[in-house]
C-alpha cells in the first residue's frame, strides 16, 4: 500500500468505504493504543535518563569529573517488534509487547572506566522506584564474540494524569571501548547476510581481548592518578567519608 495515498481526511474516507468502516475503526483503534503505549516507553526513557543525568551530577562534584561520557535512548520501531513477537513465538498483540518484550524503551549509557559503569548500576539500583527485573553481566562473563556490557532490565513508574504505570526498559551500561567495539563489531556484521567465516569471528574476538585489556590499564591509571596525587576535591571527599564514618560510629556508640 502506498503511503503518499493515504494523507488526507478524504483518503481515510475511501480508505474506510473500502475496508468496511468497523475494520476501519478497530485499526485506527489499535493504531491509538499502540501510539500510546509507545509514548508511555518514551516517558520511562525520559525517566531513567535523567535518573542517570542527576547521578553524574551528584559524582561530578564528588570525584571532579564527570563519569557519563553519553547517555543515548531509542525506542525499538513497529517492525523491529513485530519481528521479536514473530521471533519468540508470540501474539501480536499490546499485551503481549508489554508483558513479554523488555527493550523496547532502551538505554544506553557510555562511561570511561569500568568502575564507573559498576557504580552507576548500583547508585541507579539503590532507588526505591528502580525494580530490578534482570541483570546480564557480559562484562565479568562476555558473550562468546567478546561483545562486554551490562545490561539491567528494570521498572520504572511514570505517572500520568490519572494513573501511575509500571514500565520496562532496558539499560546498557558499557564503557567508551566496550562501545566502540560492539558498533563496529555490529556494522561488520549487518554487512553480512550469512555466519561470519571462523577467522574474522576469532579477529573480532581478539580486537575484544584487546579493547578489554585497554579498560583494565585506563582504570588502573585511573586509580594510580587518584592516589598519588590527590586533588583538592579528592581531598575533600576523603575528608567528608572520614567525618562521616566518624558521626555513624558517635550515633551508634551513643545508641549502645
Ligand atoms: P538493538 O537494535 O540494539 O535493540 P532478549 O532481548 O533477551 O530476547 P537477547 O539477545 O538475549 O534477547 O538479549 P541481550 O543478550 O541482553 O542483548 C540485547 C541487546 O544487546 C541487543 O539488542 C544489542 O543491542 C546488544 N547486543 C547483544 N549482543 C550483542 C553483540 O554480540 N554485538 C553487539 N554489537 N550488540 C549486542 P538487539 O535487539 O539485538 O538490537
Amino acid at each position: 500500500m502506498d503511503k503518499l495515498q493515504y494523507q488526507t481526511l478524504d483518503d481515510i474516507e475511501r480508505l474506510r468505504t473500502a475496508v468496511g468502516p468497523d475494520r476501519m475503526e478497530h485499526a485506527l483503534q489499535k493504531t491509538l493504543e499502540f501510539a500510546r503505549l509507545m509514548t508511555y516507553y518514551r516517558c520511562a526513557m525520559m525517566e531513567i535518563e535523567t535518573k542517570f543525568k542527576v547521578l553524574n551530577e551528584e559524582f561530578s562534584l564528588r570525584f571532579d569529573r564527570q563519569p557519563i561520557n553519553s547517555i543515548t535512548t531509542r525506542l525499538k520501531n513497529p517492525l523491529s517488534i513485530q519481528e521479536k513477537l514473530v521471533h519468540k513465538g508470540l501474539p501480536l498483540s499490546l499485551e503481549s509487547i508489554e508483558r513479554d518484550l523488555h527493550d523496547i524503551a532502551g538505554i544506553r549509557v557510555v562511561c570511561s572506566f569500568i568502575e564507573d559503569v559498576y557504580m552507576l548500576a548500583d547508585a541507579l539500583l539503590k532507588q526505591d522506584d528502580i525494580t530490578l527485573i534482570e541483570k546480564k553481566d557480559y562484562i565479568a562473563d562476555p558473550k562468546p564474540n567478546g561483545y562486554r556490557s551490562l545490561h539491567l532490565i528494570v521498572e520504572v513508574p511514570i505517572f500520568l494524569e490519572h494513573e501511575k504505570r509500571m514500565m520496562k526498559a532496558e539499560i546498557q551500561l558499557r564503557t567508551i571501548a566496550m562501545d566502540s567495539w560492539a558498533c563496529m563489531e555490529h556494522q561488520l556484521r549487518y554487512k553480512k547476510d550469512d555466519e561470519l567465516d571462523i577467522q574474522i569471528a576469532e579477529e573480532i574476538q581478539a580486537c575484544a581481548e584487546l579493547s578489554a585489556t585497554l579498560d583494565r590499564k585506563m582504570n588502573w591509571l585511573k586509580n594510580q592518578i587518584a592516589s598519588e596525587s590527590p586533588d583538592d576535591s579528592f581531598k575533600l571527599h576523603k575528608e567528608m567519608e572520614r567525618i562521616r564514618s566518624s558521626l555513624s560510629r558517635t550515633q551508634d556508640q551513643q545508641k549502645d
